[in-house]
Order: structure tokens, then C-alpha cells, then sequence
């Protein structure tokens, strides 16, 4: 049976893995490749536990090939962050405790930095296609959640929102923005493992859902939220925090006739009750 502290040492084992598939994967020789190392260091690796979790839900089983797949989820990820930093986008020079990408490579590395890393998360997906068939559906739907369809529109509306905007159109941004790579993390695993549509449609709700949460509580970490998308600025911290527990009881019923669905349903929980 699972209980919270199995989970937290699931959550614990999870970061261990990804950290060491990441430190093994480069053998950095220059000044990209230190950066890229950087850039994927650190991190609480949520969007590779989610696929990991996910795949052992369907299948039971995990390979090393999960764990490439895992990696090419965080490294577009980690992508992102370093590009959402740079002063064109929101401009911050601390990520995960310490300076981010660009202030500590120059500008012109943080680009291309997040360039490679997109890169190579397509290469990793390919590679795994290359082996195994059932990977090529997964990367391409991990690929267009991250597209222009996907994460880069919520960043596009995001940067380019009116001064004042309602909670409609902050649900549609951080749907895009945020759930789209929960959703690619958890599809990912539904259809690696040949999930029919009615089991695909629900694990797509508990990631938007999910997703959802976890933006909003991030909004409530947030110290200043002027001028930001941040939910504060169209409801009050008690409303939002009930607006997180509806999105919560909706990831939940998604998953309730799922077998083996207890650590999935501690992750909502433990998401909504972060501090960091
Ligand atoms: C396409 C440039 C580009 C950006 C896409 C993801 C994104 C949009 C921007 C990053 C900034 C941001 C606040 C995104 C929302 C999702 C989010 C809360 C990211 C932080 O995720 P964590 O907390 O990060 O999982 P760690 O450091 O733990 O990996």
C-alpha cells in the first residue's frame, strides 16, 4: 500500500534517477555543452516522475528507455526556462537558487543553449522511435505539446496579453503554458503503452487539471506579481486557493477507476501543498 512517505521517497528516488541520467548523459567540452549541463541541473524533475509514474500505472514496467524519454521531457523543460529568462521574455537572473543561463554564459549562449536542448530532446525521441515503434506516436505528441499549438502559444499569450485580462483568458495561458508538458508527459506514457481513446481522454484531463494546480500554487509562491499573469490579480488568495482544490477534486475523479492510480493521486495533493 502506498502512504506519504513511500511517495516522498518515490518523489526522492525520481529526482535521484533523472539527475544521474542527466549527469551521464553529457561529457561537456565546451562552453555549450558546460551550459547545457547548467541548464538541466537542479530542478524537481515533476514532468519525468509524471511519465514515469504514468507508464508504471499502465504497464508496471520501466526501462532505460523511460528514462531517456523521461530526460528529453525535462531537457525540453529545462529549455524553456532558459529561454522564458532572458531579457526579451521575463528577463530573470536567478533560476533554481542560482544565476540563470544567460547571466552566467552571456546572452548569445542562454539562446543557443535553449535551442540545443529542444534539439536534443527531438534526437532522443527520434532515437527511441528508431528502436522501438511505439515511441514514434509518443514523440510526436510530446513535440506538438511543446509547438506552436502548444507551449510556445501559452508563452506567446502570455507576453502578449492585454494590461488587464480575466480568469478565462489566465486558464487558457497556463492550459498551454503549463498542462500542455504534463499532458505531454502523461499522453507520453498512455500511448507508449497503447492506452485506448477513453483512457487517453481521462489521464489528458487529470494532466490539465494537474497542471492547473500547480500554476496557480506557483502563482501563490510568487513574491510580486505586478503586471505579471499571476491569479492574484483577478481573485483573492482564499478564492484561489478553493480554485485549486476544485481543479484538484477534477484531476482526481479522472483517475478514480484507474488500478494503481495511489501515487498519482498523492502527486496532486503533494503539488498543492509546496512551498518551492
Ligand atoms: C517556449 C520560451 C518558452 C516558454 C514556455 C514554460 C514556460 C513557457 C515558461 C517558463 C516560466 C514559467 C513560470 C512557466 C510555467 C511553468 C512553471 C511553473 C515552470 C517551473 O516549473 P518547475 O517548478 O521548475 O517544475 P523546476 O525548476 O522544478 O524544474
Amino acid at each position: 500500500m502506498m502512504n506519504k512517505e513511500k511517495f516522498l521517497e518515490l518523489i526522492i528516488e525520481n529526482k535521484e534517477m533523472l539527475d544521474m541520467e542527466v549527469e551521464n548523459y553529457f561529457s561537456p567540452k565546451n562552453i555549450l555543452e558546460d551550459a547545457m549541463v547548467y541548464a538541466t541541473d537542479g530542478g524537481k524533475r515533476i514532468r519525468a516522475f509524471l511519465y514515469i509514474q504514468c507508464k508504471k500505472m499502465f504497464s508496471k514496467e520501466i526501462n532505460s528507455k523511460d528514462y531517456k524519454l523521461a530526460l528529453a521531457i525535462e531537457f525540453i523543460h529545462s529549455y524553456s526556462l532558459v529561454h522564458d529568462d532572458l531579457p526579451a521574455m521575463d528577463n530573470d537572473n536567478y533560476r533554481r537558487g542560482k544565476e540563470s543561463v544567460h547571466k552566467k554564459f552571456g546572452e548569445d549562449i542562454g539562446i543557443l543553449t535553449g535551442d540545443a536542448l529542444l534539439n536534443e530532446a527531438a534526437m532522443i525521441l527520434f532515437n527511441l522511435a528508431k528502436e522501438d515503434l511505439s515511441y514514434i506516436d509518443a514523440g510526436s505528441y510530446i513535440l506538438n505539446k511543446a509547438s506552436r499549438f502548444g507551449m510556445i502559444d501559452g508563452q506567446v499569450l502570455d507576453l502578449r496579453r492585454d494590461t488587464t485580462y480575466d480568469l478565462s483568458y489566465l486558464l487558457d495561458v497556463y492550459k498551454k503554458k503549463t498542462s500542455d508538458l504534463f499532458k505531454a508527459a502523461c499522453l507520453g506514457a498512455a500511448i507508449v503503452t497503447g492506452q485506448n481513446e477513453e483512457i487517453c481522454k481521462k489521464i489528458e484531463i487529470f494532466a490539465e487539471n494537474l497542471g492547473l494546480a500547480f500554476q496557480i500554487q506557483d502563482d501563490l509562491l510568487e513574491d510580486s506579481y505586478d503586471n505579471e499573469l499571476n491569479i492574484l490579480n483577478v481573485m483573492n488568495k482564499q478564492d484561489a486557493i478553493k480554485l485549486i482544490d476544485e481543479v484538484n477534486i477534477k484531476a482526481k475523479n479522472a483517475i478514480k477507476d484507474f488500478q494503481n492510480n495511489e501515487v498519482l493521486s498523492y502527486l496532486i495533493d503533494y503539488l498543492s501543498s509546496r512551498s518551492y
